[in-house]
């Protein structure tokens, strides 16, 4: 299973890109560098929220076709994001995937318009799908757009810059993960389920497992920045933002990602085995620090 994950990584990957550079063609000469700024950004990444996005609708039996372009949307939602955090007012961050910030190759100007734009352009990529219905388009473009607002990545970020190192408990770190990065899964989540006509109760089973999968995910990646070298991770590792791992080590941080992962599985035994492919994503990311 674990290489059938690899794979359709791989798969999905190749798809999200096909969908996202058609969405980043244009005529107008004169917008060529913002363009070429937006596209630098949404390429590489393990696109995670789009496989997520697309395993969520495979549990609900939904055709590859109708997921492909909301769940492009998602990784340019995340893409956008990254660029903003990179930002010397925010993270101060010169190296995101393993290559200079956009900003350190565009301009700060430039890379927030282009954060900008690929915010929007998510947005209109989904309710221009014409796989969906319109009730389908209304209802994910709302979902995907709540996740970056004041309960989203908006949210999570401003307690992020503004606490620092100080004050920061338990409590706020978790919120800090929700909003953050959890936030985001949980709407590549919601994603697949609305497609799929999921009932309320199987909504509220991947929402409990997306949250949870998002709590582990950070925790991973704190793991990873902490102890990694930013050559190997791909990003700057060092901050002056607290995390969890600084909060309560490494060895608690460890435990805390494999029960938030547990919580996540548990939310899927509602699915059985048809929730498997789940279950693989899981232990794939878990696998990362272990
Ligand atoms: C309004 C969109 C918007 C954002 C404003 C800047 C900001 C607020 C929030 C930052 C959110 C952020 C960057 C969270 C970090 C999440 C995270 C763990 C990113 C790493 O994800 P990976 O490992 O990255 O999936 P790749 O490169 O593989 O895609």
């Amino acid at each position: 299973m674990q290489n059938k994950i690899s794979s359709f990584l791989q798969d999905i990957k190749a798809t999200a890109d096909r969908d996202i550079e058609a969405v980043l063609q244009n005529d107008s000469g004169l917008i060529d560098g913002l363009i070429k700024s937006a596209s630098y950004s949404v390429a590489g990444g393990k696109r995670i929220r789009a496989v997520f996005t697309h395993l969520v609708g495979q549990l609900f039996d939904v055709k590859a076709e109708k997921l492909h372009k909301a769940a492009a949307a998602v990784e340019m939602i995340h893409a956008a994001s990254l660029i903003m955090d990179d930002l010397p007012y925010m993270d101060d961050s010169q190296l995101r995937r393993g290559k200079p910030a956009n900003h350190v190759v565009f301009g700060q100007d430039v890379a927030l318009c282009a954060s900008i734009a690929l915010l929007s352009e998510a947005t209109a990529l989904v309710l221009d799908d014409d796989s969906l219905t319109i009730e389908e388009q209304n209802k994910v473009a709302r979902v995907l757009t709540e996740s970056y607002g004041f309960s989203g990545l908006a949210a999570g970020q401003y307690v992020d810059l503004k606490l620092k190192r100080k004050n920061v408990d338990y409590s706020i770190i978790e919120f800090i993960n929700a909003k953050k990065t959890a936030a985001l899964f949980v709407a590549a989540g919601k994603t697949g389920a609305m497609i799929g006509n999921a009932t309320e109760a199987q909504t509220a089973a991947i929402t409990q497992f997306s949250e949870n999968l998002g709590f582990a995910f950070q925790i991973i990646d704190d793991i990873l920045d902490v102890e990694g070298d930013s050559k190997v991770v791909g990003k700057d590792t060092d901050h002056d933002k607290m995390n969890f791992v600084m909060l309560v080590g490494r060895d608690e941080a460890q435990r805390k990602a494999a029960e938030y992962s547990q919580r996540a599985l548990d939310a899927l035994n509602i699915f059985g085995d048809k929730a498997d492919a789940l279950r693989a994503l899981s232990e794939f990311l878990l696998k990362r620090i272990s």
